[in-house]
């Protein structure tokens, strides 16, 4: 039997972070997926202290950073991007050199049951952090989390940095305002304010209602009942025909890093750009950064990554009917399934969005070439970490 347990970290007040000595990072949302990976990369790629922004919840989740606990570069505090006090406080006492903004209402489909909190997160909020930075600490670079779904619509393939914003839902609308906002504050006051346009990126500690970490959790689940005999519950998805472009959560890290360091990676700088450039004036700089499309310039649809899926625990099948009756047939695998537990897969249209992003596909070749920046992981290889993961949570080695 598996105990399960609430894991909690300590959390700080704002009022009691004490400035560490050196670069100063803050991360917002780093019990999600992206701020978990950004203290990461962090820690790793730099010799920063990081601070590390939650809101208080009545039971903690803080599964995605429990490996951090006793990290002497990271401190954890209270943090809630809605509310402007946290945000002048938080800059007021830390002092960062780095802001870096990961958290959001994030989850698409959520975005028309809650429209008004997803504008007031990811678009009012973003305007407090840079009225916050202006007043208190012009010099501090700030990242937004921008995204694919501010494309939306599309209306030409690959997506690069000069494809319209044509947001399909209230999400993608938020965060297409809040790059408008980010401009305005880059170009009215000198701050180095960027928002990459990020497409999807998934892994281990994605969210379990996101569709890729939904069939990981559901194949592992169906694999594990398979082969002990247990009965199979089926999974039940939205539109299959839907069309993303997936990396891998980490290689994304860096990518926001080259961008938040513009003058350290720019290669296209070297020939024309005057030496002033280099120092650090961020005013002067703020002049010449640029926000970057970040994708793998692949594309699958969600039926893809369901066979991907099953394929990484070697359970085949074929897809039946179409549309709303559409579903995933079991074929063979590690035993002969009954008829009524075959259906491994199968649509319940309550998944569908009141307006659907139909295909998305980045041209990530400016950022590639400008700041020499190339994802790691191969589709393959996000698909099998992400089920050997659940797997592996399913029967951890004691
Ligand atoms: P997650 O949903 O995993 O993480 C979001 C984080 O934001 C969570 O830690 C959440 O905290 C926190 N949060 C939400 N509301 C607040 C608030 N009011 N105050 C403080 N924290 C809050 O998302 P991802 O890590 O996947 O995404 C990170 C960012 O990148 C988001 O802005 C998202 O919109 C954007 N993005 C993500 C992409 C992706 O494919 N992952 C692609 C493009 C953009 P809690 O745990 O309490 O809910
Ligand atoms: P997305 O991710 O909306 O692209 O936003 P999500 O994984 O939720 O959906 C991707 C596509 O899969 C289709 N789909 C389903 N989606 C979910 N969640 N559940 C299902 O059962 C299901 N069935 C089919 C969806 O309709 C959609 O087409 C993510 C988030 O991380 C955003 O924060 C980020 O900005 C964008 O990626 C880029």
């Amino acid at each position: 039997m598996i105990l399960e347990y609430v894991f909690s970290m300590k959390v700080n007040n704002i009022q009691d972070i004490k400035r560490p000595e050196g670069t100063v990072v803050f991360v917002t949302g780093v019990t999600g997926q992206d701020g978990s990976h950004m203290v990461d990369y962090l820690l790793s790629n730099t010799s920063a202290s990081i601070v590390g922004g939650a809101r208080r919840l009545s039971v903690e989740n803080h599964a995605n950073i429990k490996h951090l606990q006793g990290e002497p570069r990271f401190q954890l505090v209270n943090f809630d991007l809605t509310d402007s006090h946290s945000i002048y406080k938080i800059i007021e006492y830390a002092k960062p050199d780095y802001f870096i903004n990961f958290a959001a209402q994030s989850f698409v489909a959520s975005s028309w049951d809650f429209a008004r909190q997803t504008w007031e997160c990811n678009s009012t909020s973003i305007l407090d952090c840079l009225e916050a930075i202006k007043r208190l600490k012009p010099d501090c670079r700030f990242y937004n989390a921008g995204s694919s779904e501010e494309f939306g619509n599309v209306s030409y393939e690959p997506q690069d940095e000069n494809h319209p914003a044509r947001p399909r839902s209230p999400y993608g609308a938020s965060k297409a305002a809040a790059r408008t906002l980010i401009k305005v504050y880059r170009e009215s006051y000198g701050i180095y304010a960027v928002q990459g346009w990020l497409f999807n990126h998934e892994g281990p500690r994605r969210g379990e209602e996101f569709v890729t970490r939904k069939i990981s959790k559901g194949v592992a689940n169906i694999f594990d009942s398979i082969v002990n005999n247990k009965p199979v519950e089926g999974i039940e998805l939205g539109n299959l025909s839907a069309v993303r472009d997936w990396s891998d959560a980490e290689d994304m890290m860096d990518a926001v890093w080259r961008m938040l360091n513009q003058e350290k990676f720019r290669t296209d700088w070297k020939q024309f750009s005057p030496v002033s450039l280099y120092n650090t004036d961020v005013k002067v700089l703020s002049k010449h950064i640029k926000d970057y499309v970040v994708g793998s310039g692949e594309k699958h649809t969600i039926r893809e990554f369901v066979e991907k899926a099953f394929d990484v625990v070697g359970i085949h099948g074929a897809w039946m009917d179409e549309g709303k009756y559409e579903y995933f047939w079991y074929n063979d695998g590690p035993r002969p399934l009954p008829s009524n537990e075959c259906q491994l897969v199968k649509v319940n249209p309550k998944f569908y969005r009141p307006a659907e992003v139909e295909v998305l596909r980045a041209n990530a070749d400016k950022i590639t070439k400008e700041l020499g920046w190339k994802p790691k992981t191969t589709f393959d290889g996000l698909v099998e970490k992400m089920v050997t993961s659940d797997l592996t949570s399913l029967n951890p080695v004691v």
